[in-house]
């Protein structure tokens, strides 16, 4: 019985992600669902990325949080658009989220629009928001047992950012370890390691998702 009403969470949530889907399509807008656990520098990178992005794309910013609209209050002072979406006791969004946030949104002059997983890495791989692209983040400082223990997200990913790497120097984390293991989980997939506060490796993911427009 508890399948059967999974599966068909799922199916429903399928279908409103096809709906979204196309709605974006029709407007022509990629869209980016960014997942990681809790504190590996999504909104750090985000951050980052709206900076150096937003005077040459029109983007918008979707914030995905259990409780606070603190990840929205730091995008805004960039001067985007951003939906706060709060998902009380909630791990993921979901595709119903997405579609109210797209009806708060100016759809016809937007080009990219970047989403903040709730901070977890199993609960969002399962749900398709309706997102051109998933991008995974993981931190050094998460352990290098990650990708292996929780593969799913980086299975269904188009890119990886390894975040964090201004630590490697003091924790237990190989960076070669870890490009290995997420290869061989996804074998296409884009894996840039990165520092968003010291900005390694921007440059490579801003031109990676230049490339994806
Ligand atoms: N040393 C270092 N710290 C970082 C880096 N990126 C982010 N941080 C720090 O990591 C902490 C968490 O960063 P956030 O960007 O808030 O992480 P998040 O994934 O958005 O967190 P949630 O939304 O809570 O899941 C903050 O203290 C950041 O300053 C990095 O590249 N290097
Ligand atoms: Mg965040």
């Amino acid at each position: 019985m508890q399948v059967n009403l999974a599966t068909k969470l799922l199916r429903a949530n399928r279908d409103v992600a096809a709906e979204n889907r196309e709605r974006l399509r029709k407007h022509g807008i990629v869209a980016v669902n960014l997942i990681s656990s809790p504190g590996a520098g999504k909104t750090t990178l985000l951050e980052r990325t709206v900076e150096a992005l937003k005077d040459k794309i029109p983007m918008a910013v979707i914030e995905g949080d259990q409780y606070t609209a603190l990840d929205g209050e730091r995008i805004e002072r960039f001067g985007v658009p951003v939906v706060q979406i709060n998902t009380p006791g909630g791990c993921h969004l979901d595709a119903g989220m997405i579609a109210t946030a797209l009806d708060s949104l100016d759809l016809e002059n937007l080009r990219l629009l970047i989403i903040e997983n709730v901070g977890n890495l199993i609960c969002p791989a399962e749900f398709d928001l309706g997102e051109g692209f998933k991008v995974g983040v993981l931190s050094v400082t998460e352990g290098n047992d990650k990708p292996k223990k929780y593969p799913v997200i980086f299975q269904d990913a188009q890119a990886a950012i390894i975040n964090k790497v201004d630590l490697l120097p003091y924790v237990n984390f190989s960076l070669e370890h870890a490009v290995q293991d997420l290869q061989e989980i996804n074998p296409g997939l884009k894996v840039i390691p990165a520092s968003a506060t010291r900005q390694d490796g921007l440059e490579e993911w801003f031109n990676w998702l230049l490339e994806q427009m």
